[in-house]
């Protein structure tokens, strides 16, 4: 079972990203990491994998700063994260339109893992997701509720799932509740082993998984 997502938030070592590269189903880099390696140690990194190199920047400005920004990063990457709370016009809907030209795929944040965010929002954020017609989501682990509903509302979109672990939610739980992967950062990277924990990691996913499915069909 190939279901989490590394959010690579700190480095690992190269010897370590290689054998990892096989073992998850893509890999998010953000802000952090970028800050601390530039670009070129990015580019360095992401020579270990091959596809699904998720940016997560949160973007959240005018169009034209936001096409900007991904064209430093197009070729370096195949998805962006970009929060939907902008509005579509003059904003989300000029990014999409280049990043479809770009061949280069978008999730909108539909809501957050941590405690502040307000899910009052959700119904504009969800126009603006039926506008977009993105390629997937961002929907938390740590809130099963609102996940669902983002899988229920838009059954057919890949929703990525962050709070694993360091945030509380429990492996596999995201996936139990609609998600397609699970985004985990700390509890891989921090880990003495972080290979070893991925493994142990998706055979929870896959006993949690086979779990649910089970008490469905009771
Ligand atoms: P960790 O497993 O270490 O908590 O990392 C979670 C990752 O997902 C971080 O990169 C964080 O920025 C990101 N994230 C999140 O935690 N909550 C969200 O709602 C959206 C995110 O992208």
């Amino acid at each position: 079972m190939n279901k989490i997502i590394l959010a690579l938030d700190e480095p690992l070592d190269y010897k370590i990203l290689k054998d990892i590269s096989s073992q998850v189903a893509g890999i998010k880099i953000g802000w952090p990491l970028i800050l601390e390696q530039g670009l070129e140690g990015i580019k360095n990194i992401l020579k270990n994998f091959d596809n699904n190199i998720i940016f997560d920047l949160k973007l959240a400005d005018i169009d034209s700063t936001m096409i900007k920004i991904t064209t430093h990063l197009k070729n370096l990457g195949d998805s962006f994260i970009v929060h939907a709370f902008v509005g579509y016009n003059e904003s989300i809907r000029e990014l999409k339109e280049f990043l479809d030209k770009e061949n280069k795929k978008m999730y909108l944040v539909s809501s957050m893992s941590h405690k502040g965010w307000n899910d009052n929002f959700y119904p504009y954020i969800k126009e603006v997701i039926k506008m977009t017609n993105p390629y997937g989501l961002v929907a938390p682990a740590t809130r099963p509720k609102i996940l669902k509903t983002v899988k229920k509302d838009f059954p057919e979109k890949i929703i990525i799932s962050p709070g694993i672990g360091a945030q509380g939610a429990k492996i596999g739980d995201a996936l139990c509740n609609g998600a397609n992967y699970e985004i985990i950062g700390r509890s891989i990277y921090n880990s003495k082993d972080p290979i070893g924990t991925i493994l142990e990691f998706q055979k929870i996913q896959e006993e949690r998984l086979n779990e649910c499915k089970r008490a469905e069909t009771r």
